[in-house]
């Protein structure tokens, strides 16, 4: 079965020749469901030629910290045991990631690359400077979305309601089952050396003040494990608990998601086929088919999808009627960052993130929507809910997370609302709304300091 060529996007017109051929991973670090992969191992037994995958270890990735690095890095190891098992070599390569995959291809005589597509500006740098600076063929596969991003649409959407009826059309020819990655009948001419995730923790200037957590195992089989148990015992109630952060009624997926330890069209398979049809797995596979891919292009689309310049027109002209209203609560980033605001929901919100790498989504919407209300401007509070978000997240540097911090400080994806105060026509919530919803002193109670602890 071959990758479905829709999926697939030359970055430089080079065809390729005989030699071997790399996957340059990044965004999908799986060896299950991965087209990517896929893609590779394709063009690899068409030119008869070994295979390999390269993963370039930046010293630093957009705030990320000893917690995120962590939890990648030890999904990575065991992807390069599933890798060896299919007699692929990874090499984890450190440095400055262009200079190091482009030194990899010249001095392995590598043929053609194939490398992951992913929306984000850091990503489309890297792809597009190797590819310039390396003379083979450059093939960048969409391994991430169900739809490939780039055939979903052509431009930036309006919202979820624009994007549906596009993607809709189309997942019948993209949510397919994939076939398995094979064993690899070409050697690579020499062995990678393995690597321990600890001594790479040690050895990288990292910050960590933010520590790893415990309560999720990172890599592909846990994100499996936990994608099956949420099918089992979750799925049906997820309609109901979804919203409500004092029950665990979401999936828990996004950093398995995140780091690509899971594909997006795996679980939609699985949830299909558990539960198709039915409110709950029809209100999931919204947020994970329709708001997902919605979130990627609107990073692809919108090259200011971190700024305040990336608003939509009216949500820019709201925001400069009322740049200079009364602020009532001012706080720096490091008060929010230590949950010292006057909201003991805000805090307790901010705490959650921070120890324990989430948070719920409901709370994400009045979370970022209480920094633009408590800072100084709308620049600023993005400045701040992105950099926060960026740190504490497991989740966090990713296209989702962009596009919902957009949707709460600057109505992205929204429409106007009725004009209050500061807010302007931008969508208001307060802790009034919240105890509507759920039991607010429940959850304030389950995340404060325990006796200043
Ligand atoms: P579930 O409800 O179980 O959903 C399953 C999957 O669907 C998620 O893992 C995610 O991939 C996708 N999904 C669900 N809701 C959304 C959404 N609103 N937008 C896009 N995709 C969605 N998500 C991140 O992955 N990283 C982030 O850094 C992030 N930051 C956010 C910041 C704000 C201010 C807001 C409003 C939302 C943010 N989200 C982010 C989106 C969403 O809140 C999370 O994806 C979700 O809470 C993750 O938990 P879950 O996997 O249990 O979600
Ligand atoms: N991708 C890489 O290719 N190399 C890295 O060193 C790297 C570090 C990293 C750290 C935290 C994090 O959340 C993501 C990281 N990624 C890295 C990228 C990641 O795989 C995704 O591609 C994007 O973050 C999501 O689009």
């Amino acid at each position: 079965m071959k990758v479905d060529p829709r999926r697939i996007h030359q970055l430089n017109g080079i065809e390729a020749k005989t030699g071997a051929v790399v996957y340059w991973m990044s965004r999908d670090q799986r060896v299950a469901d991965n087209w990517a992969l896929l893609y590779a191992q394709q063009l690899a037994l068409e030119l008869q030629t070994p295979l390999a995958v390269v993963f370039t270890l930046a010293p630093a990735f957009l705030d990320a910290t000893l917690r995120q690095y962590g939890f990648m890095l030890r999904g990575l190891q065991q992807l390069s045991q599933r890798l060896a098992a299919l007699n692929i070599p990874f090499f984890l390569l450190r440095g400055e990631p262009v200079e190091q995959v482009c030194r990899f291809i010249r001095e392995k005589r590598v043929s053609a690359v194939v490398t992951d597509f992913d929306p984000l500006r850091i990503k489309r740098t890297w792809r597009e400077q190797a590819a310039l600076r390396s003379e083979v063929a450059f093939h960048e596969v969409d391994a991430h979305n169900i739809v490939p991003c780039r055939i979903a649409s052509t431009k930036q959407e309006y919202g979820a309601y624009t994007l549906r009826p596009k993607i809709r059309r189309l997942l019948p020819e993209f949510l397919v089952d994939f076939p398995p990655a094979r064993c690899h009948p070409h050697d690579w001419p020499s062995a990678a050396e393995p690597f321990d995730p600890d001594d790479l923790l040690n050895s990288l200037q990292l910050d960590r003040s933010v520590a790893e957590v415990s309560r999720l195992t990172p890599g592909e089989a846990a994100g499996c494990e936990l994608l099956l148990e949420f099918i089992e015992n979750g799925l049906d109630s997820y309609e109901a608990r979804r919203n409500d952060p004092c029950r665990e009624g979401q999936s828990g997926l996004s950093p398995y998601l995140h780091f690509g330890q899971l594909s997006a069209q795996r679980v939609a398979l699985e949830a299909a086929r558990a539960a198709g049809g039915t409110v709950s797995s029809d209100a999931f596979l919204e947020e994970l088919i329709v708001r997902r891919e919605l979130a990627d292009n609107f990073c692809w689309y919108n090259s200011d999808y971190d700024r305040v310049a990336g608003f939509p027109d009216w949500a820019l002209r709201t925001i400069a009627e009322h740049r200079h209203d009364r602020r009532e609560y001012l706080y720096s980033r490091e008060q929010f960052e230590r949950a010292a605001t006057h909201d003991p929901l805000w805090n307790a919100a901010q705490r959650e993130m921070v120890t324990t790498g989430r948070m719920h989504g409901y709370l994400r919407m009045y979370w970022a929507k209480k920094i633009l209300e408590w800072s100084e401007s709308p620049e600023e509070a993005m400045e701040i809910a992105i950099r926060l978000n960026d740190r504490y997240q497991l989740d966090g540097r990713d296209p989702n997370g962009y596009a919902g911090i957009a949707w709460s400080i600057g109505g992205v994806h929204d429409r106007a609302w009725g004009e209050r105060p500061l807010f302007g026509k931008i969508r208001y919530m307060n802790d009034k709304g919240c105890r509507r919803k759920f039991d607010v002193a429940g959850y304030i109670g389950r995340h404060t300091e325990r006796n200043g602890s």
